[in-house]
């Protein structure tokens, strides 16, 4: 059954592969160019080095670490005045947002602080969230003009991704905060070409200069280095490598970089950008099924760990794979780098995806390449094909008394919308970060025909109500079950969850939910397709920029108004403003009252709203349903 689905999608991927090689020498400058650390010691291998005077330990998460905290105090100049240029082309009525942040930009805490979450769906949530990012990106063209958001990503103090939101938080970070546009508007071969599929390899014209059988070649050798030196691997290591060729404008698919690196590139230390983070699921020590009690994980440049009581701590990002006991290295122990590499990071938040690779044998590539994968899959040990395996596990002996973890050698890290909560909003709704805001972009797969229905949402509400356990204080606010998502339409437009802070059990965002739904494009595509023309890709980018934007704000022309009213409402309560009135007109208009609905809704097929650019998003979709549904019904659902 499993592979009868994936034949199909492999199928529809394999049209233009295997070019005839060529080198173009402006791409391969290009790639040299705008880089920004490759500083694994040896390629992919982690690799022994002498351990810095102040040896590494992992920390207690009771509060954020030193380096966050100084660093948020750098991005807050630079936050303040991306949102004094942000309230320069939003109007919030005839209320005077840059005064009003004027008045209180000496007391920093009073200021608004803004989380954007882009959820998981593979290369469907790649797309949609990148549609999404561009809208807020003030250096898009046109994006700071009346009725669009640009300059609310660099207004924002975080980023999370997940899964195929990762894809697309890596690919913005790893390439020195590049462009959605620019990434757009790369040559073949080089990242975001997904005409051809994965499994082929990029094309040979560009900077990765690689055949399919020199990048199977490359991905073996990649992945042998790291087990000859004596490193557990799983499908993981070959699917995060695999990833990387797609992603990263790197030539041999960016084999040096490491995720930790981006702390140390300028850009990010001088506070220019918001603080990527990227969410994993932890797998129970003896369970198989990840369920809401399991561990969340994040990986933020300086570090890989979680809030959860469960562990409580987080472990230096650039020295993984050192043998931490009790949260220390052990006097006779090296330290190792190099464990983090940025393929690995988004390949652990995707495990879901890795799957896809055993599919190589439908393929027509040649049979070279089928045995340079089959060799590679021989040695790596099946039973762990579905995890990414953290080993040495960082937080060997760490808390003891109540970490069920501390006896494990090994961590079994997952997909990060394993849990269902597809959306990465545990790292934004942390106490410790007090985020005001969360601009929640959900692609996720939820109903029949591919659109999101809150399922992510009601996940971290459920989790939050077990407030002494795995929810450990974190609050966030009530959510509707699915039914009601669908029969209010809170899935087809933003809708603001968390209006009122005196409703709540705590301390926690305001979250605008904006779900994908198609404007120009049918945006629904199934997440088993893996190749994508630059046109459709491009079709369903701009779709995800009318998704953010209320199509330009041809919409609702208050739109934006409802934006900044949204980013402003827990600053003004802190500062006792009263709200402006346009704000309580929006808050009218998009907040979730509290009504429920939970009869059983008819299917939900919405159609364009505007005139269609592309028929394939929707046309593919019936005849990839029965299959996809026969796969799993837990991938349909979380992927
Ligand atoms: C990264 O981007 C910044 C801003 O565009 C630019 O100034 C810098 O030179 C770039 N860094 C590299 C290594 O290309
Ligand atoms: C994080 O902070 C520690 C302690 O202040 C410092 O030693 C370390 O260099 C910082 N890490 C980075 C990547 O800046
Ligand atoms: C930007 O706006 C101008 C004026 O409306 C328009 O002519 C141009 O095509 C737009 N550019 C893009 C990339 O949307
Ligand atoms: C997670 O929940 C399941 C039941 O829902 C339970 O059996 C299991 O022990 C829990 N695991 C942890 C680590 O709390
Ligand atoms: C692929 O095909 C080869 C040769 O038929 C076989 O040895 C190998 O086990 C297959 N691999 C998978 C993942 O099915
Ligand atoms: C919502 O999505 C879940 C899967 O995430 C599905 O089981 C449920 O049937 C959906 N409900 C509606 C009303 O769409
Ligand atoms: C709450 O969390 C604890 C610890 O993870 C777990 O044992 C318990 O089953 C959870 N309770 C509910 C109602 O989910
Ligand atoms: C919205 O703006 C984008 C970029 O400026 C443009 O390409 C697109 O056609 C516009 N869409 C609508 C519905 O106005
Ligand atoms: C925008 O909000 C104002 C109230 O502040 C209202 O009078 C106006 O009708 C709204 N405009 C639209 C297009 O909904
Ligand atoms: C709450 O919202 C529903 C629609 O979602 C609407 O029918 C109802 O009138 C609203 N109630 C109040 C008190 O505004
Ligand atoms: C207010 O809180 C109650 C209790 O948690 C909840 O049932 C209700 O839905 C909340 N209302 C809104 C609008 O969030
Ligand atoms: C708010 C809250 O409950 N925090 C707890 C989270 O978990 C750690 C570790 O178990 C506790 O020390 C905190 O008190």
């Amino acid at each position: 059954m499993k592979a009868a689905a994936l034949i199909t999608c492999v199928a529809l991927a394999l049209p233009g592969a295997l070019a005839a090689p060529g080198i173009d020498p402006d791409k391969f400058s290009l790639a040299l160019a705008s880089r920004a650390l490759p500083n694994a010691p040896d390629g992919y291998t982690p690799t022994n080095v002498s351990c810095p005077a102040s040896r590494p330990t992992v920390r207690s998460a009771a509060e954020l670490s030193s380096n966050e905290t100084s660093w948020l105090e750098t991005r807050r100049n630079k936050s303040l005045s991306a949102m004094k240029d942000f309230f320069g082309h939003v109007q919030v009525g005839d209320f005077d947002v840059t005064s009003y942040l004027d008045q209180h930009a000496s007391n920093s805490s009073n200021l608004p602080n803004i989380g954007i979450s882009l959820s998981g769906g593979g290369y469907r949530a790649l797309m949609n969230g990148a549609g999404a990012l561009k809208a807020f990106d003030s250096r898009t063209t046109n994006a700071t003009t009346s009725g669009h958001l640009g300059g609310l990503l660099q207004s924002a103090t975080y980023v999370a991704g997940l899964s195929g939101g990762s894809w697309l938080v890596g690919s913005v970070y790893i390439n020195n905060f590049t462009t959605i546009s620019s990434l757009q508007t790369q040559k073949a071969g080089a990242v975001w070409q997904f005409g051809n599929s994965i499994l082929e390899g990029p094309d040979t014209g560009g900077i990765q200069l690689l055949d399919s059988t020199s990048y199977y070649k490359d991905l073996a050798t990649a992945v042998e280095g790291k087990q000859d030196a004596g490193f557990d691997t799983s499908l993981t290591d070959i699917w995060g490598r695999a990833l990387s060729y797609q992603m990263f404008n790197a030539s041999g698919g960016g084999i040096d970089y490491t995720w930790s690196s981006i702390a140390k590139t300028q850009d990010f230390i001088n506070g220019n950008y918001p603080m990527p983070l990227v969410v994993a699921d932890g797998r129970n020590p003896g369970e198989l099924v990840v369920g809401s009690n399991s561990t969340v994980y994040e990986f933020n440049p300086w570090e890989f760990g979680t809030f959860d009581p469960t562990i409580f701590g987080f472990a230096p990002l650039e020295f993984l794979g050192s043998k931490f006991v009790n949260g220390v290295i052990p006097s006779n122990e090296s330290c190792v780098r190099g464990f983090d590499s940025a393929g690995f990071v988004i390949g652990t938040s995707s495990t879901l995806f890795n799957q896809f690779l055993l599919q190589l044998n439908t393929t027509s590539l040649p049979s070279a390449v089928k045995d340079i994968f089959s060799s590679i899959l021989g040695k790596l040990d099946k039973a762990d094909n579905d995890i990414a395996s953290y080993d040495p596990n960082p937080f060997y002996h760490y808390n003891n008394h109540s970490s069920p973890y501390a006896s494990q050698t090994e961590l079994d890290v997952v997909d990060g919308g394993e849990d269902l909560q597809n959306l990465p909003l545990h790292p934004l709704i942390q106490p410790e970060r007090h985020v005001d805001v969360i601009f929640a972009i959900d692609s996720s797969a939820d109903t029949t025909y591919n659109w999101p229905n809150g399922t992510a949402l009601v996940a971290t509400y459920e989790r939050s109500l077990n407030s002494t356990g795995i929810g450990n204080g974190t609050a966030f606010p009530s959510i509707p079950d699915q039914n009601t998502f669908v029969n209010l339409g809170l899935n087809t437009r933003p809708t603001f969850f968390g209006c009122d802070s005196s409703n709540l059990t705590g301390p926690a965002p305001l979250v605008v939910y904006v779900p994908n739904y198609p404007y120009s494009t049918l945006s629904n595509v199934s997440t088993f397709t893996l190749s994508y023309s630059d046109t459709e890709r491009d079709d369903i980018i701009l779709n995800g920029y009318e998704v953010a934007t209320m199509a330009n704000s041809t919409r609702d022309g208050n739109w934006t108004a409802c934006v900044g009213c949204a980013i402003l409402s827990r600053s003004f309560e802190r500062t006792g403003t009263t709200l402006p009135s346009i704000c309580t007109q929006c808050f009218s208009d998009y907040c979730w009252n509290g009504t429920v609905n939970s009869t059983t809704p008819n299917a939900f097929e919405p159609t364009p709203m505007l005139s269609v650019r592309s028929s394939r998003a929707g046309a593919i979709m019936p005849t990839l349903l029965p299959t996809v549904v026969a796969v799993s019904a837990a991938l349909f659902a979380l992927a």
